[in-house]
């Protein structure tokens, strides 16, 4: 018997029982084994670190089990490289899918803990900035409930996305803390350790055969350590690790240095290395452009890639094998100097020629590309490239010799067009093109949206998709249903299953069958009554940590993502003004009584978004405070936004704010998570927004606004506004009161450059959709008015979400790109 099947047939150790019983026990003998307290003196804390211990036990069998069937049946892995994981809170994801809320509720509740204090005491894993991270963090969940073998591979950031403080309606951040009692999830693997190196030299050798190698010899050198994270699909049906990196010191300190008295240059290497994975970016537009970001997005390509072809050869013995058994997704550019990486290992680590090795390289890699936002393409200088990854960056320029040799011969492209898809962008101070790269890389490229695929083929990527015309598909985003409606709405998940039965939970294209519902008046009314507890306690939220009042029989307009101009909460917050001033000057006319609720973090260099946060925020002030109102209209913006407070406001929303500017919301995620928990869309044709308005018909969502090439076309002609303002009095009354200092007469002219910048180009069309936008929100009032009309719909869009599930969207990467087999059962 060879040794690993001895290893492969060891019997494991008896399964933890999920009996109360057992669990209280546990939690008990965590508590003071694990942890060493007491319970009498035991803290929150100790009590949550225990009851997670117990929890992740109950995991571990599920997750063996799971790496050896990979083993077993040789299954294709596949392997998500990203930058950001949004994760949030694990504890009641885990033990949701698990099957494991009621016994460990019950277990505490002997023990007199409370299960939701424990589940509030969890810090949120913060690893990402918007979409893009909450993105990879569905697709882990999705991939594990389909039983797909995947591994998340990303950086384990000491302080994640900063936590956002308001200081007189400013946004200040603050470092974010998610370690500080430690972290119950994850498993330090100081085995699966990796050198790391930057810059030096390369020195070209001749073998003893002849054959010209290139010698790669870095002057620096760190280690990366594995941190490993079980994620757990839905029923517990496969366990998936989640592994991220994390940077240390191969000496901890010089003691040379130590001992002849330079005690801090003795530690500097230390920190210098450690300094890679110490914060999460936190800008989600402009490119940081920094060193250190490179060297973290090398730092973890690098690992995660030497980690992934060990394992190969470990199992099979060959890298030939290599594009039948891996397929690695690049989640946007980030991760893109992997595919020179991958190269670098391939030919001068193991030896393989150029043209097999470029072969083995596009048949692993996918490209998801997150956005066109020219200001968001990635791409590095030359020079830093050339003095932090010598080797990479001549193979960079090896591969784009062969690219464009292919374009030129194949393809018979022109000057310009080889001027567009080198990777070498000559116009800007000679940088290499992290998108480009990715492209060329990979087998398959592919967007977020259907709008977005389509736009990426005649924009950013159009000569490169006219030479490789089969590479770009579409792969519309999606969410997991188990976090973003199971859990996050217990109240409706009941009333759903009550109604149509259970099947749902395991199929979402089930909720279907809610369409026979929507017209049931009696239906229509349990529905209503379960937003209204939501409601209820999004309102105790709002008292809570703002001291306002707000009516939870008001409309719930929300509107909750990163700040950003092409987002256009400042369309929202016009809109706002413009409803106080016609408050105030009918009021004998009939009013909806509307709380607009705002939340979302600015990058911290981003002025114009902090500025808008302030504007909202002054609004508020003056609006709330003033009698006139009222209490027709509330404006409140909630600090902090992250993924905990999203799944307390989402269940809360009757109206779901998607306003981008047509073309520059490459899908959206919120959009569909507001569909899930029964809240109208107000949006523009954007993004997923468009096959939302397929998917639940004309009458089921409010769309206004220019379309894509209607906002392409005014911009081409440079045409201005100001027709648009003039033809808009509401437009000019509300920008000349927040022009003229009406909501900061402490600072008459801070918004005077905001304001004036509308009157100028307004990039993102904020006054030239605005009239659109108010008759839309009349549409939405008169709506509102019809309240069975309302509850219809609402319930129209929880029905119609299936499409918009995570799993759809996995599945298609399965089948389409990476070449997977998805169990159907
Ligand atoms: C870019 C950069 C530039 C360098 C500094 C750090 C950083 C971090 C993130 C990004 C990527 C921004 C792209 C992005 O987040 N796109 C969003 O992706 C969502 C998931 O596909 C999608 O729903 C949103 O519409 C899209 O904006």
């Amino acid at each position: 018997m060879s040794q690993k099947s001895v290893v492969l047939d060891a019997p494991t150790p008896e399964p933890r029982q999920v009996t109360v019983e057992a669990l209280q026990a546990h939690i008990l003998e965590k508590l003071t084994y694990s942890i060493g307290k007491d319970p009498i003196v035991a803290r929150p804390h100790d009590w949550l670190a225990a009851t997670i211990f117990a929890v992740r036990d109950r995991i571990m069998d599920r997750w063996m089990e799971s790496s050896r069937e990979t083993w077993r049946t040789s299954n294709k892995r596949v392997y998500y490289l990203s930058l950001e994981f949004l994760i949030g809170r694990l504890m009641r994801d885990a033990m949701s899918n698990a099957g494991l809320m009621e016994p460990v509720q019950q277990a505490l509740t002997n023990l007199g803990v409370d299960l939701g204090d424990l589940i509030d005491l969890e810090p949120d894993a913060a690893l990402g900035n918007g979409g893009l991270g909450r993105l990879a963090a569905c697709f882990m969940e999705s991939m594990a409930s389909l039983k797909i073998p995947a591994y998340g591979y990303g950086i384990r950031y000491a302080h994640g996305l900063f936590r956002q403080e308001m200081s007189e309606g400013w946004q200040v951040e603050l470092p974010e803390e998610w370690l500080a009692h430690g972290n119950p999830w994850e498993f330090e693997r100081r085995e699966s350790a990796y050198e790391i190196g930057f810059g030096g030299h390369v020195e070209g050798v001749t073998d003893p055969d002849g054959e010209l190698r290139q010698e790669w010899h870095p002057n620096e050198h760190l280690l990366a350590v594995a941190f490993d994270t079980p994620i757990v699909g839905w029923r517990a049906a496969r366990v998936n690790t989640l592994r991220l990196w994390s940077a240390q010191p191969i000496d901890p300190i010089l003691l040379d240095k130590f001992n002849s008295g330079d005690h801090i240059g003795a530690l500097e290497e230390s920190a210098r290395a450690e300094a890679i994975t110490r914060v999460l970016y936190p800008a989600d537009s402009t490119p940081a452009g920094q060193e250190l970001r490179l060297r973290q997005e090398y730092f973890f390509s690098s690992a995660s890639l030497q980690d992934i072809v060990r394992r190969h050869l470990q199992q099979y013995g060959d890298l030939g094998s290599l594009p039948d058994k891996v397929a690695i997704q690049l989640n946007d550019t980030h991760p893109a100097i992997s595919i020179a990486e991958m190269m670098r290992i391939l030919i001068d680590i193991h030896g393989v020629e150029w043209d097999e090795a470029w072969t083995l390289t596009r048949g692993v890699f996918g490209y998801t590309n997150h956005t066109l936002l020219p200001e968001a393409l990635e791409s590095w200088p030359v020079a830093l490239l050339e003095r932090l990854l010598p080797r990479h960056m001549q193979i960079v320029y090896a591969i784009n010799a062969e690219i464009l040799t292919e374009a030129r011969k194949r393809a018979k492209f022109t000057d310009e067009q080889i001027a567009r898809v080198s990777l070498i962008d000559e116009q800007n101070g000679r940088r290499v093109r992290m998108g480009q790269l990715a492209f060329v890389g990979s087998h398959k490229i592919n967007g977020v949206s259907a709008l977005h695929t389509e736009l990426m083929k005649q924009t950013v990527f159009s000569d490169l998709h006219k030479l490789y015309p089969d590479r770009i598909n579409n792969k519309t985003n999606g969410i997991t249903p188990r976090r973003w409606l199971m859990q996050c709405n217990p109240g409706l998940t009941s009333l759903l299953s009550e109604t149509i039965g259970d099947a749902f939970l395991d199929d979402i294209r089930k909720l279907e069958e809610l369409g026979a519902y929507a017209d049931d008046p009696s239906f229509q009314k349990r529905f209503a009554a379960v937003k209204l507890e939501n409601k209820t306690r999004l309102a105790e939220l709002i008292r809570e940590r703002l001291g306002v009042r707000v009516s939870p029989e008001a409309m719930f307009d929300v509107q909750i993502k990163r700040i950003h101009e092409y987002k256009r909460q400042l369309l929202n917050i016009i809109q706002a003004v413009a409803a106080y001033d016609e408050i105030r000057a009918h009021p004998e006319r009939d009013f909806v009584p509307r709380v607009k609720i705002f939340a979302g973090k600015a990058a911290p260099s981003y002025w114009n978004a902090k500025l808008v946060i302030k504007l909202i925020n002054d609004v508020a002030r003056v609006i709330n405070n003033d009698p006139a109102v009222r209490g027709l209209l509330k404006v409140v913006f909630l600090p902090n936004y992250n993924v905990s407070l999203a799944e307390v406001i989402v269940p809360a929303a009757d109206l779901s704010e998607q306003i981008s500017t047509a073309g520059m919301e490459a899908s959206g995620t919120g959009n569909m998570k507001f569909m899930a928990n029964g809240a109208l869309t107000i949006g523009t044709m954007d993004g997923a927004n468009v096959e939302m308005h397929e998917e639940v018909g004309d009458d089921n969502i409010v769309i206004f606004g220019l379309t894509t090439d209607e906002v392409a076309a005014k911009r081409a002609k440079s045409e201005v506004p100001r027709s648009a303002i003039d033809a808009s009095p509401d437009l000019q009354e509300a920008l000349n009161a927040i022009a003229s200092g009406v909501f900061s007469p402490d600072d008459p002219n801070r918004y005077r450059d905001l304001v004036s910048g509308l009157y100028d180009t307004d990039w993102f069309m904020v006054a030239r959709d605005f009239d659109a936008y108010v008759a839309a929100q009349k549409r939405v009032d008169a709506l509102w008015l019809d309240q069975s009309r309302w509850n219809r719909m609402a319930i129209c869009n929880t029905a119609h979400v299936g499409f918009f599930s995570s799993d759809r969207t996995i599945r298609q990467y399965a089948e389409d790109i990476w070449g997977v087999q998805v169990p159907t059962a």
